[in-house]
Order: structure tokens, then C-alpha cells, then sequence
């Protein structure tokens, strides 16, 4: 391995690589490949093979295939065979009939068009597994120019996938993540109906599947993405900012008049410097620090430091990993430091508080019973009378609109804008608050059931599990189509926003993606070690600058 890196470097040095030329065997303890440069374009050839071939000596230091896999990488222009030119990738992988393997790439021209010149030129002498091919960037040089570091990156992606597809790697790579959580029947989450035993197979499942992530899912420590900025356009942070601190004056269902009353009288127009977005948390109390210093939000000491910067928590900072409650106080204490020092700190509902209110604690990990004191602390924390649960009752929103963008934990879709007659952003929180406002205990919801009452926590279009504003998958999973662009686009034109930025959907390999032209920003890039990666990153809007950044904090 050593001999071939400094082969390869020493060539690269002596200039003796004419990338016309390239044509050389690789062999990693997992991968061996002959490399070959299709198409040309200002040295890029070069660059790429020693970019993939650092990428296969990362990727056979994490796998250990039965079989070292074979494949013929070419460096071609891929822009001639997309279907959309604008969506440029690094690499694309095929099968031995040019057909893409991924089934996440559905925008190269099928089955490859230039398959004869590759067939021209792949070595006779092996049987190949796959194809890979580079892509030149030819169309676009300056696309090439803001990709070059994340080029290893790319590669390490591209090819995980296909190993995935091909059977090759499995578990946790090829894992859903998704909890075996056997049945999911509402009457388990109430105390007094929950089988112990099974209370304790689960938070033991929960624990487990965190431990695999932990030590199994390695792709995180190959893949290092260089920040990246996702769009120049100018941004309105203006919020609306409460001068006096408010008297709270909360009380189910008629307080939220009051409420709202105080706050008109209080509140002015204001523009402020930048917006830090950051999606689900998941019980990593130590990777949401990380990102909240990288950030420059809190100092060593946890204080707010981040002058007139706003920071949107997407929602799900529960469940699934281990710290829960210090992650909730840490969050709670410092929305009202900010407040004090100029900031603000706004968090929203994800689908996994409103499970904690509702008794489910079937992603609840045995380390965060232990923290809570059991099953009875932590529901004790989550009820009205709990920090936590005040605060997810009385404060944190479904949605928000800041300055001209719009954040909600999963997505908002117009269906959603009409839950409430008026199908608005403000009249859809009141909606869901009044719910959570008159949302008792778990002992009180069980209660109810015995009466034969079902909460409306439980079956209110709002906090629909699959379809809600805190659990659809429509917009992050669907295909980038005209048509659901155009229900995205219609809910940012029903809420007067130009943008929607949500968590909920996982990214894979930690990155910070895009559909629609930017208009949808998927943020949820597994920043949680028990949820698989363990990646740092988040988003920053400059409004001074008219920029939107994904930032990314290196290698783990
Ligand atoms: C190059 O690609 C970037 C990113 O896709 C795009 O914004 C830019 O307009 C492209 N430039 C040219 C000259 O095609
Ligand atoms: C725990 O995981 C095992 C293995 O995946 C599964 O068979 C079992 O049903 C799970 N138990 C619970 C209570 O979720
Ligand atoms: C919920 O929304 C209101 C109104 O926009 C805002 O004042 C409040 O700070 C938000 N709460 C949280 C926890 O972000
Ligand atoms: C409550 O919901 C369950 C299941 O969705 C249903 O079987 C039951 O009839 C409902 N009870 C009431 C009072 O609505
Ligand atoms: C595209 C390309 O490089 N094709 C080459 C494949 O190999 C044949 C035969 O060696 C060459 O003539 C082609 O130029």
C-alpha cells in the first residue's frame, strides 16, 4: 500500500503522469482497479486519481470484503450524459451492462452512452465488478473549482453505495434506522399497561443499535466535507423581538390571548446579523456543543456569545442517545441568556418530543432512564408540572418563519396550512399549543383512555406521525419533480417565505443537501452518534454577505 502511494506521488512530482496516459493498476487489501482518463480537462484526470486513490485505501482500511472487488474507474465528461446538466456528481458507478447501480442516481442517461469507449479500453485480462466513472466537470469549471477538496469525499460515498447495493458491505452501513420496535399499539405507553420486561428489551435494543452505530459505521471518519455554500441571495433576518421581558401568563387554552397581547406591545422590528440552523440532536449532548462553539454561539463555559446571531434548533434533541435532560437544560438556559445579550434561541417541535408527551419511550436508551431516574423521572420531567414538559407545552412551536425563511422539524406542506381555517403559520402553532396546553401527564392520559376518550396529542392531523408537519418524508424522500417543487414552492408563497429548511429525514454521509433550487435545505445530518455517523455540521445565513453556508466541522 505504502509503495503504491509513493509511487503514484513521486510520478505526480517528477510530472512523468501525462494524463492522457494515465493507465495504471491499484490494488488496495479490498479494491484493485486500473484507471483511465476518457476525457481530459485541465489536469483534472491527475487530480482524480489521486483522489480515488486515497479514497480506496480509506475505504479498505474500514471493509474487509471476502473477495477484493475488480472495477475499471474512467475519467469521462459525465455532463454530456445527465439528463439534468446543472446537477453535477463526482462519480458514478456502473454494472457490468453500463447501467447506474445506485438507485439514488436517476438523472445519468441509461445505460451509460459512451459504454463502447470504455469496453474499447478496460483491460481484458479481469472480470470487473463495476464501472466506475469520474466525472471531468468540463461544463463547469468553477463547479470543479468549489468541489476540489470534497472530491476523496465523493468517491468514498459513491462507492460505499454501490458495495451497498451489490451486497457486498451491510450492517450498519446498509441498516435502516429504524429501532425494531415490535407493536405499536397506543395502550403500551401507559404506565400502568407497559410489561417492564419489555420496557427493558427495548431501552436495551435502543442502547445496543447506538453501540453498533458507534463502533461499526466508519464512513465518517473517511468523509470530510469542506463548508460549502449553498446560495448567494439576499436574506431577511428581520424578526420580531420582544424589548421587555415577558410575563408569562400561561393558562390552557384561554391564556394564549393574553399571551399574544403581550407580546404585541412588546415587540419591535428587528434585523439581525446571521442565522444558525441545526438539525436533530438525538441525545449527543457533546457533537451539539461541538457545533454550537464551531458556531461561535457559547464560549468554553457554555455562555452565549454569539452577540445578535439567532439560532433555530429544528426539533428531536431527544431519544435514540444518552443525555437528554442535560441537552434540554443546556438549550433551555441559554435561550434565556441569549435573550439577555442581544441573541435569540428558538426551538422547535420535532416528532420525538411529542412521542415523550404521549408515554412512547420506545426510542428511550437505558443511560438516559438512568439520568431521568427511571421510566417515573423521566415522565415526571416531560408532564406539565416538568421543565422539560413545560417547555415543550408552553413554548416550542411546530413552525416558524425567520426573517424570510421557514423551519419546521419534517416539512410543511399547504395541507398542512389548512388544519386551521385561517392557514397560517401563527394560527397552526396555536392550534397545536392549545393540544399541548390541555395535554396532561402520561398517568393523565391513560386516564383518559380508560374513559374511553382519545387525546387529540394522539390523533390531531398536527402531530400526525406519518403525515404531520413533524413526521413527512414527502418533500425529503420524494422524487425532485415538477410537481412536488411546486407544492413546496406553493407553501412558501401560502407563508410568504422564500425557503424551507427541516430536519427529521436523515441525510446519509452527513451532508447538507438541497432540492428544489435550494428552496428545500435538509439540515438532519445525523449529527447523533446512536443514529449512524456522528457528523458535525450546520447551517449559517449571512444576511451582510447574502449568503448560505453549510458548514461542516472536519474530520471526527
Ligand atoms: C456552474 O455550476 C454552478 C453550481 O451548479 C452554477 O451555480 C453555475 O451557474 C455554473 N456555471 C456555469 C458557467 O455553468
Ligand atoms: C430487540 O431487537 C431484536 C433483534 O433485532 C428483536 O428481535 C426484538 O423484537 C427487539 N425487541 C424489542 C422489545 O424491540
Ligand atoms: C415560538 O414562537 C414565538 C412566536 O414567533 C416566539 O416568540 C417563541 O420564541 C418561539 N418559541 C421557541 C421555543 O422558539
Ligand atoms: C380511540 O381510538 C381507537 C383507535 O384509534 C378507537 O378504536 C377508539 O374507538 C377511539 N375511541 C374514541 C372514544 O374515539
Ligand atoms: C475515449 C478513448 O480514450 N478511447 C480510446 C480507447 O482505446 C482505443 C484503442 O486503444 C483508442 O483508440 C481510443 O482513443
Amino acid at each position: 500500500m505504502k509503495f503504491q502511494n509513493i509511487l503514484l506521488l513521486t510520478s505526480l512530482a517528477l510530472g512523468s503522469v501525462i494524463s492522457e496516459n494515465i493507465d495504471y493498476a491499484y490494488t488496495t487489501d479490498d479494491l484493485k482497479y486500473n484507471f483511465k482518463c476518457l476525457e481530459d480537462n485541465k489536469g483534472v484526470c491527475k487530480y482524480l486519481e489521486k483522489e480515488l486513490y486515497e479514497a480506496t485505501n480509506g475505504l479498505s482500511e474500514i471493509h474487509n470484503l471476502e473477495t477484493p472487488l475488480k472495477f475499471e474507474a474512467f475519467v469521462d465528461d459525465l455532463s454530456k450524459y445527465r439528463l439534468y446538466p446543472s446537477r453535477e456528481v463526482v462519480a458514478v458507478v456502473l454494472n457490468k451492462e453500463f447501467v447506474p447501480l445506485s438507485t439514488k442516481d436517476k438523472n445519468i442517461i441509461s445505460p451509460y452512452p459512451n459504454s463502447e469507449a470504455i469496453l474499447e479500453n478496460v483491460s481484458k485480462e479481469n472480470e470487473n465488478d463495476f464501472y466506475l466513472v469520474l466525472n471531468n466537470f468540463k461544463s463547469n469549471e468553477s463547479y470543479l473549482d468549489s468541489l476540489r477538496e470534497d472530491f476523496d469525499s465523493s468517491i468514498v460515498m459513491e462507492i460505499t453505495e454501490e458495495l451497498k447495493s451489490l451486497g457486498l458491505i451491510g450492517y450498519p452501513y446498509g441498516q435502516s434506522l429504524f429501532i425494531p420496535k415490535g407493536e405499536f399499539k397506543k395502550e403500551f405507553f401507559f404506565p400502568k399497561r407497559r410489561e417492564p420486561e419489555r420496557m427493558d428489551a427495548t431501552a436495551k435494543n435502543v442502547t445496543e443499535f447506538c453501540n453498533d452505530m458507534v463502533n461499526l459505521e466508519k464512513s465518517h471518519t473517511l468523509i470530510n466535507w469542506e463548508d460549502t455554500l449553498i446560495s448567494k441571495e439576499s436574506i431577511t433576518t428581520k424578526v420580531r423581538r420582544a424589548v421587555k421581558k415577558l410575563v408569562k401568563c400561561y393558562v390552557p387554552k384561554k391564556g394564549k390571548k393574553n399571551e399574544d397581547d403581550e407580546l404585541k406591545n412588546n415587540e419591535v422590528e428587528n434585523e439581525l446579523n446571521r442565522i444558525i440552523a441545526v438539525g436533530d440532536i438525538h441525545g449527543d449532548y457533546e457533537h451539539l456543543i461541538a457545533i454550537l462553539r464551531h458556531a461561535k454561539l457559547i464560549d468554553e463555559e457554555n455562555n452565549w456569545i454569539g452577540k445578535d446571531s439567532i439560532l433555530v434548533q429544528v426539533g428531536d434533541l431527544n431519544q435514540r442517545g444518552n443525555e437528554t435532560p442535560k441537552i434540554y437544560n443546556t438549550m433551555i438556559d441559554l435561550r434565556e441568556q441569549a435573550k439577555e445579550k442581544g441573541g435569540i434561541v428558538y426551538m422547535l417541535l420535532g416528532n420525538h418530543e411529542i412521542l415523550e408527551i404521549q408515554g412512547n419511550h420506545f426510542y428511550t436508551s437505558m443511560s438516559d432512564y438512568e439520568l431521568y431516574g427511571g421510566v417515573e423521572g423521566l415522565e415526571e420531567a416531560f408532564s406539565p408540572e416538568g421543565r422539560i414538559g413545560q417547555f415543550v407545552r408552553q413554548e416550542m412551536n411546530v413552525t416558524m418563519v425567520v426573517g424570510d425563511s421557514l423551519f419546521v422539524h419534517a416539512s410543511l406542506t399547504p395541507e398542512h396550512l389548512a388544519i386551521t381555517e385561517e392557514g397560517t403559520v401563527d394560527d397552526l402553532n396555536a392550534h397545536a399549543r392549545e393540544i399541548l396546553l390541555d395535554t396532561p401527564s402520561v398517568e393523565g392520559l391513560y386516564e383518559l383512555y380508560l374513559q374511553g376518550v382519545n387525546h387529540t396529542v394522539y390523533n390531531d392531523p398536527v402531530f400526525n406521525p406519518d403525515n404531520g408537519p413533524l413526521g413527512t418524508r414527502e418533500f425529503a424522500n420524494g422524487a425532485e419533480t415538477d410537481e412536488m417543487c411546486s407544492r413546496l414552492e406553493k407553501t412558501l408563497e401560502l407563508t410568504n417565505t422564500k425557503r424551507m429548511i427541516v430536519g427529521h429525514t436523515v441525510q446519509t454521509y452527513g451532508k447538507i443537501r438541497t432540492k428544489c433550487n435550494n428552496k428545500l435545505i435538509l439540515i438532519d445530518i445525523g449529527i447523533s452518534r446512536c443514529i449512524g455517523g456522528g457528523y458535525y455540521g450546520y447551517l449559517e445565513m449571512l444576511t451582510d454577505k447574502k449568503e448560505i453556508w453549510a458548514r461542516y466541522l472536519g474530520g471526527n
